[in-house]
C-alpha cells in the first residue's frame, strides 16, 4: 500500500490548546518507520494551514472560533479529496473538527468513484451537534451531524458536494453523549454501539456486523480514530477523558480485524493533545494501533476475512 500522512494541526474546535502539536508528536513517535516496516511506502505531505478566514456569525452565542473552523474545513475538505485520488490518506489532527472536512473530501471521490462510503467512528462522544444545539461551542462536536447532511449548517459550514447516509455510520465506544444528541440520534439510522454494548457482546461479534455490510455494499470504509475512544488510563492526552473506554486489546482487536477485512481506505487519528501526554506514550499507543490496521500482527494467520 501507498501510505500518505497529512498533518492537520487543527485546535480550534475545543476548548483548550495543544491539538495543534498533534501531527509532530505522531512523527516523533516514528509514524514513518511503524508504516515503512511494514512493507509499505510512504509519503510525509507535510501539515495544512487553513485559508483566509471570513466573518461570519450565528445566533448561538456559545459558538467557539466560527471563521477559522470555516476556513480549516474549506482547506481540509479539498486537501483530502486530493489526497485521496491513490494511496491510502492517513490525516493526523488535530482535534475532530478536522473530519468535517476530511470525511467530505473523501466521501466527494467515493461518489465520483460510484462507490459508497461507510464511516467507523470510534469516539467516547458522538459530535452529533448541530450549530444550534452545542452547549459548549466547541465545534469538534459536530462533524457526525454536518457530513451526515443533518440540518443547521447551511450558510455557514461550507455546502456539501456528497453526504454520507446515516446509515452507513457506525459509532462504537460512545459513553458521553449530551441529552440533545441522544434525541437526534435516535431517529438517525445511524448503529451506535455503546460501551455497554461492548461489554455484553465483545467488540468482534459488533464489528463483523458492521464488516458484513460494508462488504455486501461493495462500501469503501473511512475509520476515524479518536483518542478518548481510549480508557484515559492507556491514553491519557486528550482534553475530554472520560472513565470506562476502549481496553488496548479491544482496541488492538479492532484495527486487526479492519486490516483483514480489506475494506479500509483512509484513517483520520484525532484529540491527540501532546501538551497533556506522559512521555509520549499516548502518541506511541495510537501509531501502534495503525500498524495493527496496517498489518502489524503478533503472529503469522491463516487467512480469515472479517
Ligand atoms: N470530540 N459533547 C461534548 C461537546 O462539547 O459538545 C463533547 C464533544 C467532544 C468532541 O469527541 O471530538
Ligand atoms: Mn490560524
Ligand atoms: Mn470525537
Ligand atoms: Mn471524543
Amino acid at each position: 500500500m501507498h501510505c500518505k500522512i497529512l498533518g492537520l494541526p487543527v485546535q480550534e474546535g475545543t476548548g483548550r490548546p495543544g491539538c495543534n502539536m498533534g501531527p509532530d508528536s505522531y512523527r516523533a513517535a516514528g509514524i514513518a518507520d511503524a508504516i515503512r516496516e511494514l512493507g509499505h511506502t510512504f509519503v510525509d505531505l507535510g501539515n495544512l494551514s487553513h485559508g483566509p478566514e471570513r466573518a461570519i456569525d450565528h445566533p448561538n452565542p456559545v459558538i467557539k472560533s466560527l471563521p477559522v473552523a470555516v476556513s480549516w474545513i474549506e482547506a481540509i475538505s479539498e486537501a483530502a479529496y486530493q489526497a485521496s485520488a491513490d494511496g491510502f490518506p492517513i490525516f493526523l489532527g488535530g482535534d475532530h473538527l478536522l473530519a468535517a472536512g476530511t470525511v467530505p473530501g473523501i466521501t466527494r471521490r467515493s461518489a465520483e468513484n460510484g462507490r459508497r462510503q461507510f464511516v467507523l467512528w470510534l469516539d467516547a462522544h458522538t459530535d452529533f451537534h448541530t450549530l444550534d444545539t452545542t452547549t459548549s461551542g466547541n465545534l469538534h462536536g459536530t462533524p457526525v451531524a454536518y457530513y451526515t447532511g443533518q440540518k443547521g449548517f447551511d450558510g455557514y459550514f461550507p455546502k456539501l458536494a456528497a453526504v454520507v447516509d446515516p446509515k452507513n455510520v457506525c459509532m462504537m465506544g460512545i459513553r458521553s453523549v449530551d441529552p440533545a444528541e441522544r434525541v437526534a440520534i435516535r431517529d438517525s439510522g445511524i448503529t451506535v454501539y455503546d460501551m455497554r454494548q461492548i461489554d455484553e457482546h465483545g467488540v468482534a461479534a459488533l464489528l463483523r456486523d458492521f464488516i458484513a455490510r460494508v462488504r455486501a455494499e461493495n462500501g469503501v470504509l473511512h475509520v476515524s480514530l479518536d483518542v478518548d475512544f481510549l480508557d484515559p488510563t492507556i491514553a491519557p492526552a486528550v482534553g475530554t477523558t472520560v472513565p470506562g473506554g476502549a481496553t488496548f486489546r479491544e482496541a488492538h482487536l479492532i484495527m486487526e480485524m479492519l486490516h483483514d477485512s480489506g475494506l479500509v481506505t483512509s484513517l483520520d487519528l484525532v484529540e491527540l493533545n501532546p501538551f497533556l501526554d506522559e512521555r509520549g506514550r499516548t502518541a506511541t499507543v495510537m501509531v501502534d494501533l495503525m500498524a495493527s490496521l496496517l498489518g502489524r500482527s503478533v503472529m503469522d494467520r491463516p487467512t480469515i476475512s472479517y
